[in-house]
Formats: structure tokens, C-alpha cells, sequence
């Protein structure tokens, strides 16, 4: 488990040491939708270039096993909050309105003293708590000319949105940050969300290449549950116009209609022409797809850059810890999916980097497995706040100072709960360790264990294997364990889960 040397640790000597009294931390926390870990050059992506959020892993920690213990947008953002499972908070799916009288990091970080914004994708229903400023996009909010919401009600934008998010950022930083007060800024987009509407620097970007495919783009679904089977998610059959671009966006000026399709007309009357079918027509479709969604990525790597250039002219680098995450991780077309919701590897990764120069080692990995209830506890710590005993995570500072804690968790948690709902994936809870992962459908009372040393791709559920037995029971007590840690009851197997 150990991932460097301890003389390498010894040798690693911060500039001076993390929250002097008087030198609390700023925090700004880069949140993105959907940025799936494979789609950054940090974590080996060989799919697109990520320079920006690059410079924060080189300069910082590069978290390799973070989870989240519910791969949607909304209960992701809510246990960021309040550092709670879904059960806890209340938001256990997107249809879910957030109590926004809970304790959260923002609102103890305030009462402590720090001056708090929150710019950007909100997706949390009721309106934001704990900030001293908010300007936040009304629900998923579109990619072009986004109205959004403050405290004095509604604005509208002209512009794209990732950029307009970073321009209100900025200006924040500029005209309203308090210079003696350590401040909390989470600059969210909502970028690279569906539909993955380039913005107009990208429209052309990756037209002349290709993207190398996933191994397992043309999955058959053996091998696993009922529901990998019937799921609605494929980029087969589950795509609409407006996810391919066959349509533009609703609400473009004509300005920004012509340039969309100055980009887009040629390639769809050529793909018209070809007249695709079969295999030939699920590859173009990934291509589109993988396409337009790494040009959002571009645009959120890109103005991050704008935002990092901001700290590093105004003195800000130093003591300013910089988080570069996401609500979950996505499928880029592996087993022939997009979107994300389930407990295997790709869904239920989050990217993780942190770089703060007064504490974390240049260039640093971290193996163990963490989670995004520990978000809240970490920026509490960092900042000197009491950490409130509800909060069911585990603060990371010990990690990102090298220290190598004897007692950090073995596994984390998942419990996944829109069901029915869009994409039709199948309630699902489960545990997984540094190798196994056991999940349960609970509603259809099936199983599925992962060697993800041998199967790293879960092709093929050992669960009914003997060889596997002691892991499955192993497993099933931990899963247990983890429950009555975190004081969920299990669900009853079959029918409707009541909550
Ligand atoms: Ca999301």
C-alpha cells in the first residue's frame, strides 16, 4: 500500500507549515458534471489532452481510487455538502430537493470567517445556503445564453456557458473577494453534462482524428445481472438527434447558429450520405459522441487555465488550495454506454486532485480509497473548523501531508436508488475493497462479484464461483458492516423499496 519511499517523504519539506495560526487556507474547489477520469491526461487518458488540470496533479496530489457513494449529479453534490451518504442528507436522487437547513462545509467555513461564493451548476433545487454570494444555473442550465439565479433573482447571459461561469468567477476574485479574509470559492460547471454542447472555440476540435475505441464498446452484457441487459443507455439505441447533432441547440442568436453550422452542416450531410448501419453506424456514433464531449472538456480545461493564471498573478498560489473534481465519472462508450449511475469502475470513479504548495508533495499519488463524503471533513480541517460528528467522512489532510495513516478504511460504500427512472438502471447497493467488489440488485435479488485484478473491465461476475466463496462472504459481512457504519437498513429484497 505504501506508494513512496519514506525518505522521500522525509525529503519533502513544505515552503512552511499548513494553517499557521493566522494563514487559513483559501479554498477553491473546481467541480465539474461528468468528467470522467478517463477523459483526464492525469489519469492516463488516451483519449484527449487535459494541460490545465495536468498542472494541478503535477503540482499537487493525484487522488487514483476516489468514489462516490452514488453515481448521479445531485446526491454527489449534496454529500460534497453536507459529507453524508445519500440516506443521511435526503438527496438520494435527482428528483430529490435539498434541505438546505443541514450543516454543511460552506455554512461552517462562514461562521468561522471565511468569505463564501458559489458560481456555477448548483442542481440542488431549493436555493443555495452558506454562501455570502451565489450565482448559480437554474437546474442543469443550457450550454448557450444561460439565465441564472442570485439572491436578487434572475440574470440573463449572452455567451456560452462555461466561459460565462468562469468570467463571474473571475470577477468575483477581482471585485468582491475580501483580501482579509480566507475565502471558499466552488466554481462549478456544468460542463461536460449532456447533451455535451461544444462551445464556439471547440466546434472543429478532433475533426481530423479519430478516437481510439473502448475494448469493450460492443459488450454483449453476459457474463452479469439482469439489468446490465436492460438498462437504457446505449449508444445504440439511446441517443436522440440532439445528443448527435443532427439538431442544434435550442435558443442560439443567429450569430452563433451560423458558426454551429458552419461546423456541423458539412459533417451531418456526410454522415447523411454514408447512410451507416449496424456496427459501422454504433462507431460513428461514439465518434460523434467521444467528440463532442472531450470539445467540453477542452473548454472547462481551458478556462480553468484562465482561473489558475488568476492566483498565480495576484499571489494566490500559495496558500490557496486548489480541488479539481467531479460529481461522478461517466462512460465514454465503454460497454457501449454513456451516462453513469452504476457501481462499475467508470460510473463510480470521481477525478481527485489537489494542490496546495504549503502541504502536498509536487507530483504525489494516493491509492488508497477515498470518497466524496470526506470532502467536507478535509476542508474543515484544513481551515481549523471542528469537524461535526454527523459528518460520516474522513478528512484527507493527513494524506495530502504524506503521512501514511494505520487505520484508513478498507472499502467504500454505494447505494445507486433512482429506479425506475431515465436510463432504467436497477437499484443497486455494494461494497467494494482495494480488489473485490460485491453488488446487489436488491429489487431483483441478483449479485454480482468482480475480481477487478483478473476482470478489471467486470465482464464476468464470480459470484457463483466456489473459488470465490471466502471473498463473498467476506464481502457480505463487510457490506454489513458498512451499513450499520453508516446507519443505513438494508433494503428488502424484491419489490419497491419504501423510503
Ligand atoms: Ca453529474
Amino acid at each position: 500500500m505504501l506508494r513512496y519511499l519514506p525518505l522521500l517523504l522525509l525529503a519533502w519539506a513544505p515552503s512552511r507549515p499548513a494553517s499557521a495560526a493566522g494563514e487559513r487556507p483559501n479554498i477553491l474547489f473546481v467541480f465539474s458534471d461528468d468528467h470522467a477520469a478517463q477523459a483526464i491526461g492525469a489519469y492516463g487518458s488516451r483519449i484527449n489532452q487535459t494541460p490545465h488540470i495536468d498542472r494541478l496533479a503535477a503540482e499537487g496530489m493525484r487522488f487514483a481510487n476516489c468514489f462516490c457513494g452514488n453515481s448521479i449529479c445531485a446526491p454527489s453534490r449534496a454529500t460534497v455538502l453536507t459529507g453524508q451518504h445519500s440516506h443521511r442528507n435526503g438527496v438520494v436522487d435527482n428528483g430529490a430537493v435539498f434541505d438546505g437547513s443541514q450543516t454543511t462545509f460552506p455554512k461552517l467555513l462562514r461562521s468561522a470567517g471565511y468569505q463564501t461564493a458559489l458560481i456555477g451548476k448548483w442542481h440542488l433545487k431549493s436555493d443555495p445556503t452558506g454562501f455570502d454570494h451565489w450565482e448559480v444555473l437554474i437546474g442543469q442550465g443550457p450550454y448557450y445564453n444561460p439565465p441564472m439565479l442570485t439572491a436578487q433573482g434572475r440574470r440573463r447571459h449572452h455567451g456560452y456557458t462555461t466561459e460565462i461561469i468562469t468570467d463571474l468567477a473571475l470577477e468575483w476574485l477581482r471585485e468582491e473577494r475580501d483580501p482579509e479574509r480566507p475565502f471558499l470559492l466552488m466554481y462549478q460547471h456544468k460542463a461536460p453534462h449532456r447533451e455535451w454542447e461544444p462551445g464556439p472555440r471547440q466546434l472543429s476540435l478532433y475533426d481530423d482524428v479519430e478516437i481510439p475505441e473502448p475494448a469493450t464498446l460492443f459488450d454483449d452484457y453476459g457474463g452479469r445481472a439482469a439489468g446490465a441487459r436492460s438498462q437504457e443507455m446505449t449508444l445504440e439505441r439511446h441517443l436522440s438527434p440532439r445528443d448527435l447533432k443532427l439538431v442544434p441547440p435550442p435558443g442560439l442568436d443567429e450569430a452563433q447558429l451560423a458558426l454551429w453550422n458552419a461546423a456541423y452542416g458539412p459533417k451531418n450531410a456526410a454522415f447523411e450520405a454514408a447512410n451507416l448501419e449496424g456496427e459501422a453506424l454504433v462507431r460513428w456514433r461514439y465518434q460523434r459522441y467521444l467528440k463532442d464531449y472531450l470539445r467540453c472538456v477542452a473548454s472547462v480545461d481551458e478556462n480553468l487555465g484562465r482561473v489558475l493564471d488568476y492566483l498565480a498573478e495576484n499571489g494566490l498560489e500559495e496558500n490557496t488550495i486548489v480541488v479539481y473534481s467531479s460529481d461522478q465519472g461517466f462512460y465514454l462508450g465503454e460497454h457501449g454506454w454513456y451516462d453513469k449511475r452504476w457501481m462499475y469502475e467508470e460510473s463510480l470513479r470521481m477525478p481527485l486532485i489537489v494542490r496546495w504548495p504549503r502541504a502536498v508533495r509536487p507530483g504525489s499519488v494516493e491509492e488508497r480509497l477515498v470518497s466524496n463524503i470526506d470532502f467536507a471533513p478535509t476542508f474543515l480541517e484544513a481551515a481549523g473548523v471542528p469537524v461535526p460528528e454527523a459528518m460520516q467522512g474522513a478528512s484527507l489532510l493527513g494524506l495530502l501531508r504524506g503521512e501514511q495513516p494505520r487505520d484508513w478504511r478498507e472499502s467504500v460504500y454505494y447505494h445507486y436508488y433512482e429506479f425506475p427512472g431515465v436510463h432504467a438502471v436497477q437499484r443497486h447497493y455494494g461494497v467494494r475493497d482495494e480488489r473485490y467488489k460485491l453488488i446487489h440488485y436488491y429489487q431483483l435479488d441478483e449479485w454480482e462479484l468482480f475480481d477487478l485484478e483478473r476482470d478489471p473491465s467486470e465482464l464476468a461476475s464470480v459470484h457463483a464461483d466456489p473459488a470465490y466463496a471466502k471473498v463473498r462472504e467476506r464481502l457480505e459481512a463487510e457490506l454489513v458492516r458498512l451499513g450499520e457504519l453508516y446507519g443505513e437498513t438494508p433494503p428488502p429484497r424484491g419489490g419497491a423499496r419504501s423510503r
